[in-house]
């Protein structure tokens, strides 16, 4: 069994699309969080991430935590739902090149995007173009940033996307994109439960 532990509208929301897209039973545990946008929210002593914060996840008594761990620990634990190059494909250095892009270049660009941190510094102002001009350069080739596959690095990049959309400027591929990300069934599936998602809930699935 796989427990997560989720605060609605978070960074673990898209850990429940990764669940539905592996199509494994799971648990959801809700924990509350402290919101800095609001200034709600108390750290929950119940949570097992080491600094109380979401996505963690336990897994036959394995704790992770940190979205990336997550992602790159399920779909190599459960290679079946064919999201995650294996590692003697010739394409994982490009899964695993766009998995540390997310995580080091466009969650930063897009947290200076949104802060408006840009206009002063022609350092992040370069980042962020960047960050851009290499998602762009994918899209052209599409659907997805590794071509015709939709992997555990879309789902990361589509998710960040999708929060952090004003931060980029407009385009219409990056909308399609986003787009083409969360209307797949188990992100509307996920979508769906993380709006009930205040009750403790667990999923059997097929
Ligand atoms: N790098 C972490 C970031 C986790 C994170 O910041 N989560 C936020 C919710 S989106 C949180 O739990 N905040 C509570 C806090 O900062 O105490 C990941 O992607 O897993």
């Amino acid at each position: 069994m796989i427990t997560l532990f989720h605060a609605p509208q978070s960074r673990s929301s898209r850990i429940i699309w990764l669940l539905e897209e592996l199509g494994l039973p799971y648990e959801i545990r809700p924990v509350s969080i402290f919101r800095p946008m609001t200034g709600e929210g108390q750290p929950d002593m119940a949570n097992p991430h080491p600094d109380k914060r979401v996505p963690a996840i336990v897994h036959d008594g394995v704790l992770l935590a940190e979205s990336v761990a997550i992602v790159l620990y399920l779909l190599d634990t459960f290679p079946q739902a064919g999201l995650a190059p294996a590692p003697v494909d010739p394409r994982r250095g490009d899964y695993l090149t766009w998995i540390g892009w997310y995580a080091t270049e466009l969650e930063q660009a897009l947290f200076a995007g949104l802060s408006g941190d840009l206009a002063g510094s022609p350092q992040k102002q370069r980042a962020h173009e960047a960050v851009v001009a290499r998602l762009r350069a994918a899209l052209d080739q599409g659907p997805y940033v590794m071509g015709d596959q939709f992997t555990g690095a879309d789902l990361l990049i589509g998710s960040a996307l999708a929060f952090g959309r004003p931060a980029f400027p407009a385009d219409g591929a990056i909308d399609a994109y986003i787009e083409r990300c969360r209307s797949r069934p188990a992100a509307v599936r996920a979508a769906a439960l993380d709006d009930q998602s205040g009750l403790q809930l667990s999923y059997e699935q097929a």
